[in-house]
């Protein structure tokens, strides 16, 4: 592969600081998949005078968007759950009476693996036609061995086809499946001992997520299914305190966990202890929004904690029917008062430490994967400012130039994969 350099382009960093890092009329090098040079296009240095030249005709040019939280891969939907909602019935309610994430495990299980793939796929492609570069998955609508681990081969067939960077998390603990209704210590006892083993063994989970909440599992459960991640050497993430108060942030801290996710209802001292423990605060909006929730993430705390806040889709069928990250930005500011340059931040460089993937993606800076996109704006923040439109003129993934997801024929997927193909391994 030719060293290549993009010429005529302003750049947003995210290397910190005002103003997204930004730098006009720069020029980023790209060599072995990795950004071997950027600054302002007068301080090229003479060794990349002879490389091909990409001419980005004015565009700006961030890094690929990373979606740190997604349930992506599921069967069915569940429309009518939401009519239900809008009639008054509340979430928790139809979770009891075995709606919900119940509803979609009976589907999920019943679907054969192309089915799955198939439909996750439409959604992965609506997804990445926004610039999004890396995306995590989580299992956790099949809550037995075999179906959880259908769930993770489509989730790493679904990275390998769209040649995007995918991190998956497995989400056994996140409802209690209907055949150990009455034996909660039983269904733990197979996650730690039989579903996580085979899984961790088979190469299928990058991370271990749990849903800590009245409706799901306590933190008494939670920590011993963290105990067990922790025995295969596996990082930790945690829905942490999203419609109420069970101690979740402090929780994750304790286990140095990468993330702790919605935190609606998180405590000072919970905020305290993931600052401390360097655990990343994971903003939902999609989920606060469409649950009509009224109780607004600590903010002002977290910030105050110098907690790095990422925001994501939770992209899932019950509480975030969402596969538009660039809406999130807006809703994160909307919603929840973030600035323009901390949501941005939020699905690039703070996104990529919620995977653990800091010192690999997320920002624009030498020896990074030379993941980015070019986006046809006058200024980043526009990307946060408008709802319902994509700017994106062109994804690069480790330095290989994917096909523009407006231009062709065919779908996406289609014209994604054959590039794919085409240019990795
Ligand atoms: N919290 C959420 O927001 C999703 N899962 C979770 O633990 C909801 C998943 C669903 O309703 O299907
Ligand atoms: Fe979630």
């Amino acid at each position: 592969v030719n060293d290549r350099v993009w010429l005529n382009a302003n750049l947003a960093t995210l290397n910190g600081g005002e103003a997204f890092g930004a730098i006009a009329d720069g020029a980023l090098a790209v060599r072995e998949g990795r950004i071997a040079w950027l600054g302002a296009r007068s301080d090229l240095p003479a060794e990349w005078r002879s490389a091909e030249v990409s001419d980005a005709q004015g565009a700006w040019i961030t890094p690929g968007l990373i979606d740190c939280h997604t349930h992506l891969v599921y069967a069915g939907n569940r429309a009518a759950e939401f009519g239900e909602r809008l009639a008054g019935r509340s979430y928790a309610e139809i979770a009891a009476q075995g709606g919900g994430i119940l509803a979609t495990v009976r589907a999920t299980r019943a679907a054969d693996e192309e089915t799955l793939f198939a439909a996750s796929a439409r959604r992965l492609e609506t997804l990445a036609a926004e610039g999004v570069t890396t995306v995590e998955i989580k299992s956790g609508y099949g809550l037995e061995l075999a179906a959880e681990a259908k769930m993770l081969r489509v989730a790493r067939r679904l990275g390998e086809r769209f040649g995007l960077r995918l991190r998956t998390s497995f989400l056994g603990a996140h409802a209690l499946p209907p055949e150990f209704a009455h034996a909660r210590e039983a269904y733990l006892d197979s996650l730690c001992e039989e579903m996580l083993p085979a899984l961790a063994g088979a190469g299928l989970i990058d991370a271990v997520d749990a849903f800590c909440e009245r409706i799901a599992f306590s933190a008494a459960e939670t920590r011993r299914v963290f105990a067990a991640a922790v025995r295969f050497g596996l990082p930790v993430k945690l829905h942490a305190d999203q419609l109420s108060d069970g101690g979740g942030a402090a929780l994750a801290a304790e286990f140095k966990a990468l993330s702790a996710d919605h935190l609606e209802y998180a405590n000072e001292a919970g905020i305290k202890a993931m600052a401390r423990a360097g655990t990343v605060a994971v903003l939902l909006p999609g989920a606060f929004y469409f649950l009509r929730e009224k109780q607004l993430p600590p903010i002002a705390a977290l910030r105050a904690a110098g907690v790095p806040m990422a925001i994501a889709t939770d992209a899932n069928p019950g509480s975030s029917p969402c596969t538009s990250l660039l809406l999130m930005l807006n809703m994160a500011c909307t919603l929840f008062g973030l600035t323009p340059q901390e949501a941005l931040a939020g699905v690039t460089c703070h996104a990529a430490r919620a995977l653990g993937l800091g010192d690999q993606c997320g920002r624009l800076a030498v020896g990074l994967a030379a993941d980015f996109v070019l986006w046809d704006i006058d200024s980043p923040i526009d990307l946060v400012y408008a709802m319902g439109a994509n700017p994106c003129r062109q994804i690069v993934i480790a330095g290989s130039p994917a096909p523009s997801p407006q231009a062709g024929e065919g779908s996406f997927e289609r014209r994604f994969a054959t590039h794919a193909m085409a240019k990795r391994p």
